[in-house]
């Protein structure tokens, strides 16, 4: 495999260096995925994040079966709430918030079968999975670190929701001076203009924090 591969992308093409570059997924969980669970609870159309499982296995297996790294984040709690800030806690007004009892268990709470992630993508026990109170993927996680120890300075990342826990990771990871790149096919939003425009925010402006592609020209790029 070259090093870099260019990968066609807007804005301007992205030099992946693969064994600088790790996937990170973000929050695949069955709670927002699911039919069922906390997502649907509240009224998603849960088809709109369903449709990127199979891009993210088909990227998820071609990245290891070529060697190279993956992380993945589950956005949660710990069952004594003492993570949860009250005003996440109470935002929303909704009957059930953040740990009342859901339909897969407590929801978002670690631990419980909502808040695991999709079996389809499911980490394997070499893969770091990133436990996260917030939606930015670095706010209070070891994922920095990890990522610094791993010799890690981009990211594919992928995942829901676009314009929440991906596209705050994706802001926070640029401050931190790693380049992103987002395969659209692979990241998704319960509401398409979010999904559009969330794309849309990462690639303005000569790539303002990140570049956008789709799954297939990445696997094109690696075979
Ligand atoms: C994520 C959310 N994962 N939308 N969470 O985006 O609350």
């Amino acid at each position: 495999m070259s090093d870099p591969l260019p990968i066609p992308a807007e804005p301007y093409p992205f030099e992946l260096s693969p064994k600088k570059c790790a996937l990170l997924i973000i929050d695949m969980q069955r709670d927002f995925l699911e039919p069922g669970g906390f997502g649907e609870m509240l009224g998603n159309d849960v088809s709109q994040l369903r449709r990127t499982i199979e891009p993210n296995r088909i990227l998820l297996d071609a990245w290891r079966a070529a060697g190279l790294t993956v992380l993945h984040t589950r956005e949660g709690h710990r069952p004594d709430l003492a993570d949860l800030p009250p005003a996440k806690k109470i935002r929303g007004k909704s009957a059930k918030t953040i740990g009342d009892p859901g339909p897969m268990g407590r929801i978002l709470i670690r631990g419980e079968a909502g808040h695991d992630i999709i079996p389809e993508l499911y980490p394997l026990p070499s893969e770091p999975v990133i436990d996260k109170p917030g939606k930015g993927a670095f706010f209070a996680t070891d994922l920095h670190a990890i990522l610094q120890n791993l010799g890690i300075t981009q990211l594919v990342v992928t995942g829901v929701t676009t314009e929440v826990c991906v596209n705050t990771t994706v802001r926070e990871a640029n401050d931190r001076g790693y380049e992103c790149l987002v395969p659209s096919d692979c990241v998704g939003s319960y509401f398409p203009e979010f999904q559009e425009m969330g794309l849309k925010m990462i690639k303005a402006q000569g790539g303002i924090f990140g570049w956008v592609t789709d799954s297939q020209t990445i696997l094109s790029a690696l075979s």
